[in-house]
């Protein structure tokens, strides 16, 4: 991996550019899932800053990087979620500069980062990093003067059984999209896993063209574990 990279906890850390990248908090996701029956404690946003800050603290920050769907829910903005939205971002403001990528989530949330003069973009590039959400191929002059690719959207997990009981952990994934280097974030969000990459389909157009198999598995635990690669994580 890139010696400019460190990854820790459920982010990615860009030394040399101080940036600390993260991907899909989808805040609000505990109110869309009430709104379909299913009732959950309120604990999402507060449980995801004591998370941030553990990271924070341990790392010299200038800017935070959100790589899409901040929020949760499409279209409409819940109450509690455009709330929370500010809150977090509130939080984060104190202290960084932040910068917001868009998401197929984030139809709405341009409306919530004018209140903070935040601005929302499509792609970020930074010397040789293009970021952008992954939800759809971005492939203009600054994607190919760059030679790494982060994104999110996939919020890929992996599951691991051992004797009879198996358990799904976040994982970031490092491979290869043509000849530049892609890396995949997992989500933010701490309410779920997410999907487990050796059984559910992909979604990123960036993963379809890419030869998943050679993807080196980095899974978020206690620490992030090297798997190695997918393929020898199969057999
Ligand atoms: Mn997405």
């Amino acid at each position: 991996m890139d010696k400019n990279i460190q990854l820790m906890d459920l982010a990615l850390y860009l030394k040399k550019e101080q940036i600390l990248i993260i991907g899909d908090i989808h805040l609000g996701y505990e109110e869309s899932l009430s709104q379909q029956g299913v009732l959950v404690p309120r604990f999402q946003l507060e449980e995801t800053i004591k998370r941030l800050e553990k990271i924070l603290k341990k790392l010299k920050i200038k800017e935070v990087v959100i790589t899409g769907d901040l929020k949760h829910e499409f279209g409409k903005i819940l109450y509690t979620e455009s709330r929370d939205t500010l809150q977090f971002l509130d939080f984060l403001l104190k202290k960084y500069k932040v910068t917001i990528i868009k998401g197929n989530h984030d139809t709405i949330l341009t409306y919530i980062v004018q209140k903070r003069d935040i601005e929302l973009k499509q792609y970020y590039k930074i010397n040789n990093f293009f970021i952008c959400h992954g939800d759809r191929l971005m492939e203009n002059l600054d994607f190919f003067n760059s030679n790494t690719i982060i994104i999110g959207h996939e919020h890929p997990a992996i599951s691991i059984s051992k004797n009879s009981r198996s358990e799904t952990f976040k994982c970031f994934l490092i491979g290869k999209y043509k000849n530049k280097n892609l890396i995949v974030m997992p989500s933010f969000n701490i309410l779920i896993e997410g999907s487990n990459i050796l059984k559910e389909k992909l979604l990123s157009p960036f993963l379809k063209k890419s030869n998943l198999d050679d993807f080196e598995i980095y899974v978020v635990a206690d620490k992030i574990y090297n798997f190695g690669k997918l393929k020898n994580v199969k057999s």
